[in-house]
């Protein structure tokens, strides 16, 4: 493609590589992530995703050996040839990642007669015609080889012989197996093979192409066909330091307010003031716990945002600091479209400073959304990102405690926003074509510096599009599901692949979101919602599907898994601590944790909850029982007791009150009395669930809430416990003064109290 190579030329740590075709700058950022750029389209390297410079002082070595150009650290070495083919290698000289030799090629190819008789009929070939993209990158594939990662992909957890598109789209239409977008673009992926693993983060915003040896069993690839080649290869060994890295890179989630990680309530149609506080008591009446409750569009004045419904709320101030006095937060809606309405002050100030994106011609650009005929803000300016920001001060005066950002595909009634459309990116001009994927990020990060300023605790924001970087301003749903089995089976490797790919603050609307939910299904997905980060029941207004609607065996069974997760929250709460340190999700897929197991490549229907919690959620209709697969090492089961010894395989019975769950030997897991609402109950006993083995386990504690731990404002407790039961107890920080009174060991049957009001280790024998 590029020609012969011709020269090199080293600056520190980019080398400058030219072919006959074209330069090619290889950047070592650190000595596993490598930058490779190529300028298509003339324009210099930026990204939406990477903020910062994030090069360290990393040494490297350049030698032109023969026919190639060899380029190393201590951690990568990469040989590149003619054509700006690029081999990765590790450091001890094995081949890691290669790029393809051979000429793109359909592994079965049809008769033109077939292909022609396919076509009357309407089939999709999923063949190319014009074939090659601009850009374009091919990496020899393995016999044995797995892909994960991609975002928020439908399918399976292991993406080989899958083809997938980066566009942020929105389609009510049940998400299939065969969608090749959804509303994120992450494009990040991670491969695992004999030849050990590699990650790739294709930073290009356009619509981009991947390929995961579907084409072609020998090769994948990822391509674009605007904007350049610019891609990062992360040369650690193993997922886990290959998420470290790519998380370094594009962000961390940032630790959230505790109560965020409380259960939350939510349905489109909860419309007057009274029907927000009737959801309010019903929770309270059904003991169900609850920390929040979202408005949907209905609060606003005619779907104008940053407005509030004057005829449905008497006095919303009011009735959110009502609704606080018993423990609910709200969280409102905001999405990015602007009613077209001369007498909207948003409107009007957009106007006035010219913040709405514009046809070619220079007029501002319209398409309907909710509010009717609407505008759109050009997020890629930064002042419209801080006028943005700015306008969430009228929410935080009501008392909101989130903000919801829905539609920022963008989305749009009247057919897609032409890719002509122009916007800014870095504020400088350019078009929808480029600005659409990092549309929603965009809003996200105006959105996060609003609350941060207005609001100054922690940001609770959550989104529907994202780009890779979107976890350092906002979680995320997974849009507009349905109630239907096959998504509640979906939600396990979607939210795992979520994960991998650093956007782990996630969750699906519990129960569904379009369709018809049943008792069943409600329960089920709740099994499975309790264990995503972002736990919250959201429905369309077609149907009420708040726990209480079915019946008492619902509600009993629902309430039995939401006060498992107020227990878990110190536990989840450490996993977000873990997570801001290293980028490693909460909700793990099984080859995460265990490697080197076959049998974790390709499981779909179980996962880790941290690495101490395997659940394995039943996700079929009409299932009482299911085949549960423990890797090895010992297991507790959490709801008998029993001691089961890994890898195996067997059959757990499951009646609807119980999803299986199993706790690793050696594990200490913090837990809280239940509560109505995260901070009810005065926590002063700290309760250990300790599962016989070697185990050490680190406790995180702080206000949950300010940003006071920067500054060291926090506790850390280090647990252990050994075989023979020895179990101690030290406080390893000790900025933060409301420290536990009590530990509460419970330890097969027993329970043991500990007193560590004074002193800073402890230790008994269980
Ligand atoms: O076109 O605000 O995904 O959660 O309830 C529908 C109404 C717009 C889509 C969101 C959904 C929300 C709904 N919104």
């Amino acid at each position: 493609m590029f020609g012969k190579m011709l020269d090199f030329k080293q600056d520190g740590q980019r080398v400058t590589v030219t072919f006959v075709e074209k330069e090619v700058m290889i950047s070592v950022y650190t000595s596993t992530i490598w930058n490779v750029f190529v300028s298509m389209d003339g324009s210099i390297q930026e990204s939406n995703a990477i903020e910062g410079n994030k090069m360290l002082d990393t040494a490297v070595k350049v030698e032109q050996i023969e026919d190639h150009l060899e380029i190393s650290t201590d951690q990568v070495t990469a040989k590149i040839y003619d054509d700006c083919k690029i081999d990765f290698y590790d450091g001890a000289g094995n081949l890691k990642c290669e790029d393809y030799r051979g000429e793109r090629k359909y592994q079965s190819i049809l008769s033109q007669e077939m292909i022609d008789l396919a076509k009357q009929e309407g089939h999709d070939l999923g063949m190319r015609e014009d074939f090659h993209y601009k850009i374009e990158v091919v990496k020899s594939v393995c016999a044995d080889e797995c892909f994960y990662g991609l975002g928020d992909k439908t399918g399976f957890l292991n993406k080989r012989g899958y083809d997938y598109e980066m566009w942020n789209t929105d389609n009510p239409m049940p998400h299939e197996d065969n969608f090749k977008v959804l509303y994120k673009s992450i494009p990040f992926f991670m491969s695992q093979s004999s030849r050990g693993t590699y990650g790739i983060f294709f930073d290009n915003s356009y619509h981009s192409y991947f390929d995961m040896a579907k084409e072609n069993d020998a090769y994948c690839f990822f391509g674009a066909d605007e904007g350049n080649l610019d891609y990062y290869y992360f040369g650690a060994d193993g997922f886990k330091e290959i998420i470290k890295d790519y998380t370094y890179l594009t962000g961390r989630t940032p630790l959230p307010q505790l109560w965020t990680l409380g259960y939350q309530q939510s349905r489109w149609g909860y419309v007057t003031e009274n029907d927000v506080r009737e959801v309010a008591s019903k929770m309270r009446e059904f003991r169900i716990p609850c920390d929040v409750i979202h408005l949907d569009i209905d609060y606003m004045q005619g779907y104008r945002v940053f407005t509030w419904n004057k005829d449905r709320y008497k006095d919303p101030k009011q009735t959110i600091s009502d609704l606080a006095k018993d423990g609910f937060k709200i969280v409102t809606i905001i999405d990015p479209g602007v009613k077209k309405d001369e007498d909207y002050y948003i409107y009007q100030e957009g106007v006035e400073h010219d913040y709405f994106a514009k046809t070619p011609k220079g007029e501002i650009y319209e398409n309907v959304v909710w509010p009717g005929t609407s505008v759109y803000p050009d997020f890629g300016q930064r002042r419209v990102q801080e006028w943005w920001s700015d306008k969430h001060k009228f929410l935080v005066d009501m008392g909101v405690r989130g903000i919801w950002n829905d539609m920022n595909e963008p989305a749009s009634f009247e057919g897609e926003l032409p890719p002509e459309v122009v916007f800014h990116d870095h504020d400088k001009e350019t078009t929808h074509a480029k600005i659409h994927n990092v549309y929603g990020h965009l809003m996200c990060q105006a959105t996060y510096e609003g609350m941060r300023k207005y609001d100054k605790r922690r940001p609770f924001v959550i989104t529907r599009a994202c780009y890779s970087g979107t976890q350092k301003y906002s979680t995320a749903w997974t849009g507009d599901n349905h109630s239907l089995w096959s998504h509640l089976r979906m939600a396990i490797p979607q939210l795992c692949n979520l994960g991998l790919s650093g956007m782990n603050y996630v969750g699906t609307d519990i129960g569904g979101f379009g369709s018809d939910t049943t008792k069943e299904l409600l329960c089920r997905w709740i099994q499975v919602g309790i264990f995503s980060p972002l736990c919250r029941n959201h429905a369309a207004a077609v149907r009420k599907q708040e726990p209480w609607q079915f019946d008492t065996e619902t509600a009993d069974i629902y309430r039995k898994y939401v006060e498992l997760r107020y227990q878990l929250i110190p536990y989840l709460y450490d996993l977000f601590k873990e997570t801001q340190s290293t980028g490693l999700p909460m909700i793990r897929p099984l080859i995460l944790e265990y490697p080197e197991d076959a049998a974790a490549r390709q499981l779909n229907d179980e996962f880790m909850f941290g690495s101490s919690i395997l659940a394995a959620p039943v996700v079929e209709q009409g299932q009482t029982a299911r085949m549960v697969y423990l890797p090895e090492g010992t297991w507790v089961d959490y709801h008998t007791g029993e001691t089961i010894l890994g890898p195996i395989r067997f059959i757990k019975d499951a009646p609807l009150d119980i999803c299986p769950i199993y706790l690793k030997a050696g594990s200490i897991i913090p837990n809280y009395t239940v509560q109505n609402y995260i901070g009810e109950k005065e926590q002063s006993t700290l309760i250990l669930q300790v599962i016989k083995g070697n185990g050490t386990y680190y406790h995180y504690q702080d206000d949950g809430e300010s940003f006071a731990y920067e500054n060291g404002v926090y506790n850390e407790y280090k647990f252990t416990i050994t075989d023979q039961g020895l179990f101690t107890a030290e406080m390893t920080a000790s900025g933060y003064k409301n420290r536990y009174k009590k530990l509460k060991v419970v330890y097969e049957n027993r329970e043991v109290l500990i007193d560590i009001l004074e002193g800073d280790h402890w230790s008994v024998l269980l």
